[in-house]
């Protein structure tokens, strides 16, 4: 399977029943309210993007995707480190990681990341407490130093300035909130990988 180039990340099944079924997309399940609610949700997300086709990866939390049987984790700064999460997962799961700048993105790498989210790119409310925004001079800076490895530009992605981001994959909460069906449709046709 081609590395999906659109992310849409949730904690609504609502959002994830809006955003299959019009391309190639991955789900990533974000709760913030414990283990309990981050299972659940990713049970039935994962059904939804089963037969959808769509992986689905979980936010944060790593017991919650080997136990579900999710596609892979995305980890950030705070959650287990990238080599401890490829230890506990195994070789074939999709792990990503959160990086800013060249270097930690070629140590995610080293460590056993299979794709990278990298930001904040642009300036967001959704998450409180990032550094300031890399811009996509920043992003491209990162893209460069880890060749083949799918990166996922993340903050303040919308469909419109994601234009302004060619060739690169990206992730949004709130972009895709409000419409998920018509937001995601209009980020692939932007992407250029709408089905
Ligand atoms: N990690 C870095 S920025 C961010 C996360 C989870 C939030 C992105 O949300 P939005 O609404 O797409 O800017
Ligand atoms: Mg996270």
């Amino acid at each position: 399977m081609v590395f999906p180039r659109l992310h849409i990340i949730t904690d609504s099944l609502d959002v994830v029943r809006g955003a299959l079924g019009h391309g190639p997309v991955a789900i990533q399940v974000r709760v913030k309210t414990g283990d309990r609610d981050a299972y659940q949700l990713t049970v039935a997300a994962l059904e939804l993007c089963r037969a959808a086709g769509a992986l689905c990866l979980v936010d944060d939390r790593v017991g919650v995707a080997i136990a579900t049987g999710a596609d892979g984790v995305h980890v950030g700064a705070e959650d287990l480190p990238v080599a401890a999460a490829r230890r506990v997962l195994g070789p074939a799961a999709i792990l990503g990681a959160t990086c800013r700048d060249p270097a930690s993105a070629r140590a995610a790498v080293a460590d056993g990341a299979s794709y990278l989210g990298v930001g904040p790119v642009f300036a967001t409310t959704t998450k409180a407490g990032l550094p300031p925004p890399i811009g996509p001079a920043g992003l491209a800076a990162v893209v460069d130093a880890v060749p083949g490895t799918p990166v996922i530009a993340i903050a303040g992605i919308t469909a419109a300035n994601a234009a302004d981001l060619p060739g690169y994959g990206v992730a949004a909460i709130s972009a895709i909130a409000a419409d998920p069906a018509g937001s995601t449709a209009q980020f692939l046709r932007v992407l250029g990988v709408a089905a």
